[in-house]
């Protein structure tokens, strides 16, 4: 059984070697990849965040935690990107995705655009600090039918409104999905996108419903 407490410790305290590894375990052990991600990784960065907040650690101890919970992500992308239904990567909706300008957090947009891959989802990533010409650019260059914009600072989020706003105004025909910490329905609602995910599972439900490929409820 994996310690998720002690993976949660490790990832806190930065040790991105020991995350790597118990990632590892956990997975050879059968465990399943939502609930060692959940409660082994996410868990972790929570009390980072928390700590963070209440400025009981700064940004050298939050970027070495950050550094550990990529290095355990890196462990699960391979299940994390394989697609449900095995199918060839030609046919894939193509999702172009971005933390918006200014803005530097990129955890929650990669695993995001990870679990959009595994439902069938081409990913185009254009990292971090991403300004409206770019994301416009590159909708248009891939194709995109889905342009996803993360932000994580309530500084940042008001971008999006600058994003959606050009792409509007540039008659670029995408749907415009946001996620991120500070965001809300209302806030995306406010701002003109097309839809909110609060998490990577209901990013990936959006995804689906925009495109038309969501499942039936059973
Ligand atoms: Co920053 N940081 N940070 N930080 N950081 C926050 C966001 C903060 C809330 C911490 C706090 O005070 N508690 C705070 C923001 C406060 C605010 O704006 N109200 C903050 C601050 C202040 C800052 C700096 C300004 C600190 C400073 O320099 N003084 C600075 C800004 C730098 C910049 O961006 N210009 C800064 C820097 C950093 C680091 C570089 C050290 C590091 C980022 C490393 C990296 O990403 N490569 C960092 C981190 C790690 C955090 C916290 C601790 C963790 C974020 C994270 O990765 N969470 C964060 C605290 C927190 O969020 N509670 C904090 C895990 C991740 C899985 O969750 O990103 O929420 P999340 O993603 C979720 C959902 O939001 C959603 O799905 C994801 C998966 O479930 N989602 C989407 C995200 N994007 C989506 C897009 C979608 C759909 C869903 O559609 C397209």
């Amino acid at each position: 059984m994996a310690d998720y407490p002690l993976m949660n410790q490790l990832l806190f305290e930065g040790k991105h070697k020991e995350v790597e590894q118990m990632t590892r375990d956990a997975l050879e052990e059968g465990l399943p990849v939502r609930e060692v991600l959940e409660d082994g990784l996410i868990a972790g960065m929570r009390v980072v965040g928390e700590d963070f907040r209440f400025n009981r650690i700064f940004v050298p101890e939050v970027l070495l935690a950050a550094r550990a919970m990529k290095a355990g992500m890196e462990v699960l992308r391979p299940l994390l990107t394989v697609r449900e239904d095995g199918a060839d990567a030609q046919s894939f909706d193509i999702i172009v995705m971005g933390t918006v300008k200014g803005d530097l957090h990129d955890i929650g947009k990669n695993l995001v655009g990870m679990m959009a891959e595994g439902a069938g989802f081409q990913i185009v990533d254009l990292g971090t600090n991403t300004s409206a010409e770019e994301f416009i650019e590159a909708v248009k260059e891939h194709k995109a039918c889905i342009l996803g914009m993360s932000a994580l600072l309530t500084t940042t989020m008001v971008y999006m409104k600058t994003v959606v706003d050009a792409v509007r105004a540039a008659n670029v025909d995408v749907k415009i999905c946001v996620g991120g910490a500070p965001l809300s329905h209302e806030f995306a609602e406010k701002i003109g996108a097309d839809g909110y995910a609060a998490d990577a599972a209901s990013a990936v439900r959006l995804f689906k419903r925009l495109v038309g490929t969501e499942e039936t409820a059973s």
